[in-house]
């Protein structure tokens, strides 16, 4: 498999967390954001939404949609699970999923800073220190007050069970710690974070490892 891919981009971070605890083989192709690589034709010809990560496996069909990918790879390679085996469970854990993967990722994304400061008059300040972080605190408030709510977090989201939730919650925080936000209010989500942040197969695959990090 051929995974398109970009050593920050959360999203891609969340896919190769998924292959490597799975234990998959895939090749990395790097698409480097600042370079504008994801709106390059041969790119789009693979993904016409222009946004990594995407996914080529060994037929040469395409996979988008970090979260539908994950599910997808889980259904095909059952072991080890990152989705559970009950309706309840795998509803929490697309929900953990989505309040990370809907709403608060899409917000901080790349073309979303990018306009703020061409169209709407915001300078690096202000996209970094203040919509930026603003956006990780309303998310991360939320996020830590469903956890709690739902009484079902452990040592990952879901008991012990490292799931889709935690390879969501993973990148989402290396993210925000790389523009220093203040993440001391959500002890349970770092306490999560930290258990995640410290498998083999997450440590492997961090941005810093990867060849196109600079
Ligand atoms: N919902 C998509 C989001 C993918 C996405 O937005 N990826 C970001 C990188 S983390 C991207 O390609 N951004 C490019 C841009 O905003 O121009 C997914 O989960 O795969």
């Amino acid at each position: 498999m051929e995974l398109y891919t970009f050593f920050r981009s959360s999203t891609s971070f969340r896919l190769r967390i998924a292959l490597a605890y799975k234990g998959l083989a895939w090749t990395p192709k790097y698409v480097s954001l600042p370079k504008m690589a994801h709106h390059d034709p041969t790119y789009l010809a693979k993904n016409p939404q222009g946004l990594v990560p995407a996914l080529i496996d060994e037929a040469g069909r395409v996979f988008t949609q970090s979260m539908a990918m994950i599910e997808y790879l889980d259904d095909v390679h059952p072991e080890p699970a990152l989705m559970p085996k009950g309706a309840e469970e795998k509803w929490y854990v697309r929900a953990v999923s989505q309040i990370i993967g809907c709403e608060i990722h899409p917000l901080n994304n790349v073309r979303v800073l990018k306009y703020l400061k061409a169209h709407c008059g915001m300078d690096d300040a202000g996209v970094n220190r203040q919509w930026y972080p603003h956006w990780i605190a309303e998310g991360m408030k939320s996020l830590e007050a469903f956890l709690l709510s739902q009484q079902r977090v452990g040592r990952y989201c879901l008991g012990d069970q490292f799931t889709m939730a935690d390879v969501c919650l993973i990148p989402q925080v290396f993210n925000a710690q790389r523009f220093d936000c203040d993440l001391s209010a959500y002890p349970t989500v770092m306490r999560v974070f930290e258990a995640g942040a410290a498998l083999p197969a997450v440590r492997s695959v961090e941005p810093s490892t990867q060849a196109d990090a600079f």
